[in-house]
């Protein structure tokens, strides 16, 4: 059945958002130190930095956020109120467990979350929950080097264990590892760190890096499965997912050579989903370790891990595509002259959404979930207190068009829509609160700034009408 869009009539709308980077109270209730906690603030072109733990004097805005902690049931009723009936967010892994290698978990973090999505169950609004969101314990860095090491698999299959045990009937929608292929740009010293904890060791060069990125996504998606697995025997009906960051790349020209390296940059970069979809790993990979002599340690039993935790859809963010030319032995990545760009020069391109969503259904033949989608820019308070952003919904607006042309025309099996940051938080890339996704806007400025007052801005309304007609009305 479906409704006068052709979307499913319970397609899940809502937002999506990351514990770190909304919740603060860093040190609440006995929560450790997460790698997010170490992270300061950045600006633009000043990338942020992974810092040896806290240090007297830095800024480091994931601590204080905007708060949701105190203020999560003023904001889910404003989620209600919009019309959510589902809402992304993690679950900040050193709330259960502050370093990340104990036994018992923290009863008080995980109180939290029950309380979290009993609000959310009062409105109707189901949980969907990312279990690691770039909020590894700072300890498993410090002690371990991150996921560099296999002992990390058993630390976070124990935490994901937990986790599906106590909210077993309180969350039936899931994600391991938010965005795992972002690893791929393994050069970036913030993203790897990110994904994987991987830090400390500038010193070790390109080569290195890589073997060990490998490494390191290997335990993770090994840890994945076993998650996976044992997830669906604590509850059958789980629904867990990979989550990849999509973005397709183009070939700049028609040249073959160029059409080669995009086509061989995607499987490069999806093997993530690649291995959580089928359970092994694509040939094109298990050919490019041997071409670069990259050993990972990949074990028999491994491999049968692989096979038996399958995921049961494919979530992805999309934000923009992007465009490639081979270079050489390489590649390069090129400007599309046929998009504009955001003030952050990230492309927009809606097409590329329908692009995405059939890419992924032909690949991987499961249903999918668009679970990050969404503009960042920066809004003006005008001085009646409202927030006028016809360039966010503007381009919401253009990317819905293109997924439900996706699921009417293309037949593609899509669950649900839950855009970025539905309420203003720290950006994960600038660690700034100026570059908001919002619906809801959060007084809050980059210093820190501000009453965290929270205010409805015009896209608000917007989506409120979007979800009211199950995307007729965009
Ligand atoms: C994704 C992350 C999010 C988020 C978003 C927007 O990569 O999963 O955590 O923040 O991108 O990025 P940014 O905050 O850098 O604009």
């Amino acid at each position: 059945m479906t409704t006068k869009s052709g979307l499913r009539p319970d397609f899940l709308w809502g937002g999506a958002v990351a514990a770190h980077q909304l919740e603060g109270a860093w040190q609440a209730d006995g929560k450790g130190v997460s790698i997010a906690d170490v992270m300061t603030a950045g600006a633009n072109n000043v990338p942020r930095q992974i810092t040896a733990g806290v240090q007297p004097g830095q800024n480091y805005p994931n601590h204080s956020a905007i708060d949701f902690y105190h203020h999560y049931k003023a904001d889910i009723k404003l989620f209600a109120e919009m019309g959510f009936n589902c809402f992304r967010t993690s679950i900040a892994w050193t709330r259960i467990f502050p370093n990340g290698d104990e036994s018992a978990p923290n009863e008080a973090g995980l109180k939290f979350y029950d309380d979290l999505f009993a609000e959310c169950h009062k409105y109707g609004i189901e949980p969907v929950i990312t279990l690691s969101h770039f909020e590894l314990p700072y300890h498993l860095v410090s002690e371990y080097g991150g996921w560099r090491d296999r002992r990390v698999i058993d630390f976070f299959v124990h935490f994901a264990e937990v986790c599906f045990k106590r909210y077993r009937h309180s969350v039936k929608y899931w994600m391991t590892f938010n965005e795992i292929n972002n690893q791929m740009m393994y050069m970036n010293d913030f993203t790897v760190a990110t994904n994987s904890g991987l830090v400390f060791r500038h010193n070790e060069d390109a080569a290195t890096r890589e073997a060990l990125m490998y490494q390191a996504s290997h335990y993770e998606v090994v840890a994945s499965a076993l998650a996976v697995k044992i997830g669906h025997q604590i509850n059958p009906n789980f629904e867990i997912g990979s989550m990849v960051n999509f973005t397709p790349l183009y070939p700049a020209s028609a040249a073959p050579a160029d059409i080669l390296v995009a086509e061989k940059m995607m499987q490069r970069r999806y093997w993530w989903s690649d291995v959580q979809a089928w359970g092994h790993y694509p040939c094109g990979m298990e050919a490019y370790f041997k071409q670069h002599n990259l050993r990972p340690d990949i074990t028999a039993e491994d491999r049968i891990v692989l096979q038996e935790g399958t995921v049961d859809y494919i979530g992805f963010s999309y934000y923009n595509s992007m465009t490639i030319a081979v270079d050489g032995e390489g590649f390069k990545i090129v400007a599309n002259p046929t998009l504009e760009t955001s003030e952050w020069d990230w492309p927009i391109d809606p097409i590329g959404l329908r692009y995405s969503l059939n890419w992924l259904q032909d690949r991987y033949h499961l249903p999918l979930m668009i679970v990050e989608n969404g503009l960042g820019a920066r809004d003006k308070v005008e001085a009646d207190g409202r927030i006028h952003d016809p360039y966010r919904s503007a381009y919401l607006r253009a990317h819905i068009e293109q997924m439900i042309k996706a699921v009417n025309d293309d037949g593609v099996d899509l669950w649900g829509y839950t855009p970025w940051g539905c309420i203003d938080l720290v950006s994960a890339g600038t660690g700034q609160m100026s570059k908001r996704y919002g619906f809801i806007y959060v007084d809050k400025d980059d210093d820190g700034n501000g009453t965290l007052a929270r205010s409805r801005k015009d896209s608000f309304y917007w989506y409120q009408k979007v979800i009211q007609t199950n995307g007729a009305d965009l």
